[in-house]
């Protein structure tokens, strides 16, 4: 039998907030993540991209990496990993992960499909990966992934990984690849890029989204708040994989409040009632939002006066407008945020232009013009 850690999207170095504390939960998880695979003495770990949360890393999370991969090293594990979106260098550089290959750590998949057989006994793993492909690379995956089907047929024990966004775990704008397009001769396909964690283990190849070990964004609070966030512990038995989900208890507890101005505080009494079991030894963090005419200055003294939670400044919304709901079309600010990932400078240049063009055609002309340098200004 083979057992390993399926693990992803850990974003070492996220600075939210602009916050040390943050920082260091970003490690701390990571942390608590190798200590389950040493633990387990699993027989190696799998990645599955967003390592770092820039290609570019400070060189204290490098640091911080470089700790983690010698108690790899030391344990006996090694790392398989690919690049996701947000550790693809955006110019000709070196993956930041690929320094550590001395400590054997193996990035797989720069621009197309890779793979090795790994042997633990007398038993062998066939570990392909393909890292992200987006931009001029999408037009490639499939070709990929077919690709990765042929290479792995044959093999008893296999997984390949993958950093993607697949059509029913994303809203479709930003999908990638349908669950029909996925390589089927796998045992396990090793996910990453959506943040909440998925399960699919009725059919082989079993698939999972190991999901963020950190919060990157208060969007993933619901699946927080359902599933908590955690790593996969994987057995490959005769080519069938089984996971053992394991929760992370050092993630900082997060929670949302939208409420009224009369509610609020019996809500954020409701929710520490409700969850402080969770909490654990780090403060928890609360996004609140308020509808409706009420005196700021009150409710950020009121908000002050809890000394156990840390609240973001909240967003005071003078009143709720109900936009007729058309699917994909409510939020275009976050897909175009999505869309352009870690390049927030495009993003906002695409922001703003659809926020001129909807209403004043010309004045959207005029705005792309000066992007572009062209025409009198
Ligand atoms: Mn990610």
């Amino acid at each position: 039998m083979i057992r390993f850690l399926h693990m992803s999207d850990t974003h070492l170095g996220s600075r939210i907030y602009m916050s040390d504390d943050r920082e260091q939960d970003f490690y701390d998880s990571f942390d608590e993540a190798m200590d389950i695979a040493i633990r387990e003495k699993v027989d190696f770990i799998v990645h599955s991209g967003d390592l770092f949360d820039t290609w570019s890393p400070s060189n204290y999370a490098l640091s911080k990496f470089r700790d983690s991969a010698l108690r790899m090293k030391e344990a006996g594990i090694p790392m398989f990993l690919i690049m996701g979106d947000h550790d693809r260098p955006k110019r000709t550089d070196y993956p930041a992960a690929e320094i550590f290959n001395f400590l054997g750590i193996r990035l797989l998949g720069k621009d197309a499909v890779e793979n090795v057989t790994h042997e633990v006994g007398n038993d062998r793993v066939l570990i392909a990966g393909i890292s992200n492909m987006k931009g001029f690379r999408r037009n490639a995956l499939l070709e990929e992934y077919r690709r990765a089907d042929e290479i792995s047929e044959g093999s008893t024990n296999s997984v390949l990984i993958s950093h993607q966004a697949i059509t029913g775990y994303l809203y479709d704008e930003a999908c990638e690849a349908r669950p029909e397009d996925l390589p089927v001769n796998f045992s396990y396909l090793a996910f990453g890029h959506v943040h909440d964690w998925a399960l699919k283990q009725d059919r082989r190849p079993v698939f999972s989204y190991a999901g963020s070990t950190e919060l990157k964004s208060t969007r993933e609070i619901p699946a927080f708040i359902k599933n908590g966030k955690s790593v996969n512990l994987v057995s490959l038995n005769n080519g069938i994989a089984t996971v053992d989900r394991r929760k992370l208890k050092s993630v900082r507890f997060q929670y949302a409040i939208e409420s009224n101005p009369s509610d609020y505080q019996a809500q954020i009494d409701e929710a520490i009632e409700k969850f402080s079991p969770r909490f654990g030894n780090k403060k928890p963090v609360f996004t609140l939002r308020i509808v409706g005419n009420t005196d700021k200055d009150r409710v950020r003294a009121t908000l002050k006066s809890y000394d156990g939670i840390i609240f973001r400044p909240p967003e005071f919304i003078s009143e709720k407008v109900e936009v007729e709901s058309r699917p994909g079309m409510e939020n275009i600010g976050d897909y175009i945020n999505a869309y352009f990932s870690n390049e927030p400078e495009l993003a906002g240049i695409a922001s703003q232009y659809y926020r001129i063009a909807r209403s004043d055609r010309d004045a959207a002309m005029k705005f792309l013009m000066e992007k572009l340098g062209v025409g009198d200004q």
